[in-house]
């Protein structure tokens, strides 16, 4: 059994003996009292030192130790109005377990501000302002609410190879990796597993898990390791996959809103869940509004993707989470269903936060014939994608999903400038270590 009987900072109760344990987090030597500020992850608690009544060695020993060093306070808790938690302890040992060398490459206290690189460099100590372990609890709630939604859906979660033999999303991106002397790849997306698992005895299927793009853009909102929360079920459409994707985020913004109070606080942001339902554009609507709105150098055409450009002007006129339906074919990939009346639209979405994409999704070619066709029509050899295209040979039931960026959701929902805020260890162009 686990047992941590420290007596937590943010519990210390008044008339309790405690006993403390957690970091230097700063001194103050005033003269006749002197402060020492300890810090655990429930929160600080000022350690005071009247020192006419405290024993030397014990207030030399205090007062000397390096920020950061991690310490245990025994002795006696009292209220004290001026003290930050309205609590103090007054001590009659502290014992340092582990000195911290007293130049820090990054200060925890954030007294000095450090660029996002410093930052990401020294993650330990970054992690060690509230504000930004805030921001990873926020994300571990979120993840929480998303199985929880998943499992209110009768979902069962999976875990499908990140070593795979071809990409789906589009050859640029791809990693390449040698795998026992044959090419091998990073997987993009688990997009193909996911669908084949719709069609097992599962059905209905989710997994929250590392995606892997060699993005030629180093922006704030790329990375090259991504998380991607990711649906998929059978007997449902496009629609039925837009409802659930509104489902997960709208439950992930109650879920931080009601367990994340403190965080919330830490990070300064007072979050607006978003209510009711989504506004839904279709893509030529969202194209012509776009156009309307944005100040782009060349108007888009029916055909072009969303530059990032259009995509936030687009979001600002919007003001809200809003879905876009009913994309060119031409430009979502071959698993994507095109409406049987009009082949050149296809049955894809995407869920848009008024900054940026959040998900990309639809209702799945599952129709055999028609699979394969869509593999010729952009090139691609469906011998390579045999263990894929053969399962739906052997009765795969209509289906649809999507596909969500984890890291992107929580920055979204935090208002961060940045996706590597959202991610411990960011890989990006430059970054692959830590
Ligand atoms: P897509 O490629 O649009 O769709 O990816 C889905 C979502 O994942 C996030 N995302 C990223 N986030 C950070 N950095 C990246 N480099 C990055 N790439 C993607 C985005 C994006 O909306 N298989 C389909 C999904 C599906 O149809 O089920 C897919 O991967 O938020």
């Amino acid at each position: 059994m686990y047992t941590d009987d420290r007596t937590h900072a943010a519990e210390a109760e008044p008339g309790q003996r405690a006993r403390v344990a957690g970091w230097a987090h700063e001194i103050r030597d005033l003269g006749g009292i002197a402060f020492l500020i300890v810090r655990d992850r429930t929160g600080k608690i000022q350690v005071k030192f009247e020192k006419d009544a405290t024993d030397d060695e014990l207030v030399e020993t205090s007062t000397s130790v390096a920020r950061e060093s991690v310490v245990v306070v025994e002795g006696e808790v009292e209220a004290e109005e001026r003290a930050p938690t309205g609590v103090e302890v007054v001590p009659d040992s502290v014992e340092v377990i582990a000195p911290a060398d007293p130049e820090l490459p990054l200060d925890p206290s954030g007294k000095v501000d450090a660029e996002l690189s410093t930052r990401l460099d020294n993650r330990t100590l970054d992690l060690r302002k509230p504000e930004v372990k805030a921001v990873f609890e926020v994300r571990a709630e979120v993840q929480r609410a998303v199985r929880e939604t998943f499992r209110e859906l009768d979902c069962t979660e999976i875990n499908t190879p990140k070593i795979v033999a071809t990409g789906t999303e589009g050859g640029t991106e791809l990693f390449p990796i040698t795998y026992f002397g044959r090419e091998a790849f990073m997987n993009q997306s688990p997009q193909l597993f996911k669908q084949l698992m719709a069609g097992s005895g599962l059905e209905r299927v989710f997994e929250i898990g590392p995606i892997f793009r060699a993005e030629e853009h180093n922006t704030p909102r790329h990375v090259n390791e991504a998380t991607s929360i990711d649906f998929e079920a059978t007997f449902a459409d496009h629609e039925d996959a837009m409802a659930v994707a509104e489902t997960v985020v709208l439950d992930a913004y109650e879920a931080v809103a009601e367990h994340c109070e403190t965080q919330l606080e830490a990070l300064g942001v007072d979050l607006e869940v978003p209510s009711g339902s989504f506004p839904r554009l279709t893509y030529d609507e969202a194209i012509e509004r776009a156009n309307a709105v944005a100040d782009l150098d060349e108007p888009l055409v029916w055909g072009d993707d969303l530059s990032t450009e259009a995509e936030k002007a687009l979001g600002e006129a919007v003001g809200e989470h809003f879905f876009v339906t009913d994309w060119p074919s031409e430009i979502k990939p071959f698993y994507i269903q095109d409406y049987d009346d009009d082949p050149s639209l296809s049955k894809g979405f995407d869920l848009n936060h008024p900054r940026m994409e959040l998900v990309s999704g639809g209702q799945r070619e599952h129709r055999y014939d028609r699979l394969v066709e869509g593999f010729e029509q952009q090139g691609l050899p469906p011998e390579e994608f045999a263990y894929y295209t053969e399962t739906f040979r052997y009765g795969m039931p209509p289906h649809a999903g999507w596909g969500m960026g984890g890291e992107r959701l929580v920055m979204t929902m935090l208002d961060l400038d940045n996706v590597r805020e959202a991610i411990l260890f960011p890989r990006d162009r430059q970054r692959l270590s830590p």
